[in-house]
């Protein structure tokens, strides 16, 4: 591990040398550098699972990989039983030093391979499981997915999407796993914090990490940090963690700046009137006051106590 400071961009974070230069993302990609905390942070004992996504594009195939670990390209359907036959393929081995990581896109997370994800979940299989959120199935040309924002402008919702984004992190935390986390490339020390964190723990960890793509975002070649910057400051992409399913923290609090700041900046909102960009803000302060009765219902004692089963409440 190698430790990086960064005192322009505020950040100093612990990195191994598992993400190599040279991939074929398009440069200034935002998911290429998620891809390089996340794999650099969970270090080389690693098998990672990428289905198909930019994600697989990034990592490249054998022998000109990005990535100095093994890598199982499976389906866009199937990434968690595929970890959880990984990891106990490994503990058969007594190999329980290997991280099992999961790498997959929203696409193949919130719909395609949510199936897999719910009932590796339910069964709390033990992995780490990062879903890098563009908000759209990008690497087949920035089509609409369940994470693709309400208004936002796609390849297949040119005039908006008109329904909203799931809340990924809500519905993994109501499966009471260990472990859930939102995050984002513009936060790093917060991003590679909580991948050692859930790379420690035991069971179910799953951790969504927005990463702002340039084509299907509209955005320039050097405004993906920016942009994932301002989701968290407008509100827009709160970042929190959820411990055993109820215990909330968040960790980066609005910091009152109108969301009107986040969409001017991007291409895919630039249709909006007026009133749509208000109703858009009501939806994010509606979403704050949620999460910070969430926050408020974690800190009461629990209603069952510890079953012993690994699963709190039950
Ligand atoms: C079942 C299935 N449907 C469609 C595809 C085609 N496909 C390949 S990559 C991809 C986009 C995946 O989007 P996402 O998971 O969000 O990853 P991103 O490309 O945005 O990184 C699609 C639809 C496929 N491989 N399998
Ligand atoms: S299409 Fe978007 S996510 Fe895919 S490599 Fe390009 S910038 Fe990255
Ligand atoms: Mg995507």
């Amino acid at each position: 591990m190698e430790r990086f400071h960064h005192a322009e961009a505020n950040y100093d974070i612990e990195e191994s040398d598992v993400f190599l230069s040279g991939h074929h993302a398009c440069p200034g990609c935002g998911e290429a550098l998620a891809v390089r905390y996340v794999i650099n942070t969970m270090g080389p004992r690693t098998i990672a699972i990428v289905p198909p996504s930019c994600i697989a594009i990034i990592a490249g195939l054998q022998p000109n990989s990005s990535m100095r670990v093994p890598i199982v390209h499976g389906t866009l359907e199937s990434s968690a039983a595929s970890a959880a036959g990984v990891r106990r393929a490994l503990n058969h081995q007594r190999k329980h030093d290997v991280n099992v990581l999961v790498m997959a896109g929203d696409g193949g997370t919130y719909d395609i391979g949510f199936q897999a994800l719910s009932g590796a979940a339910e069964r709390n299989e033990d992995m780490v499981y990062v879903c890098l959120d563009n908000e759209g199935y990008m690497n087949t040309g920035a089509q609409k997915s369940g994470s693709t924002p309400h208004l936002a402008s796609t390849a297949s919702t040119p005039g908006g999407k008109t329904t909203g984004k799931k809340n990924i992190a809500e519905i993994m935390a109501a499966h009471r796993i260990p472990y859930v986390a939102t995050a984002t490339i513009g936060y790093p020390d917060d991003l590679a914090r909580k991948v050692a964190k859930a790379r420690d723990l035991k069971g179910m960890r799953f951790i969504v990490v927005l990463t702002p793509c340039l084509d299907g975002w509209g955005l320039p070649e050097n405004g993906a940090v920016r942009v994932s910057r301002l989701a968290v400051e407008t509100g827009f992409f709160p970042l929190f963690e959820v411990e055993d399913g109820v215990r909330y923290t968040i960790n980066h609090g609005p910091r009152g700046m109108p969301v009107q700041r986040y969409l001017e900046a991007q291409k895919r909102f630039r249709h909006l009137e007026a009133e749509q960009k208000e109703r858009l803000q009501a939806e994010v302060d509606e979403a704050w006051a949620l999460l910070r009765a969430r926050v408020e219902c974690g800190a009461l004692p629990a209603a069952t106590g510890d079953s012993g089963d690994g699963f709190p409440g039950r």
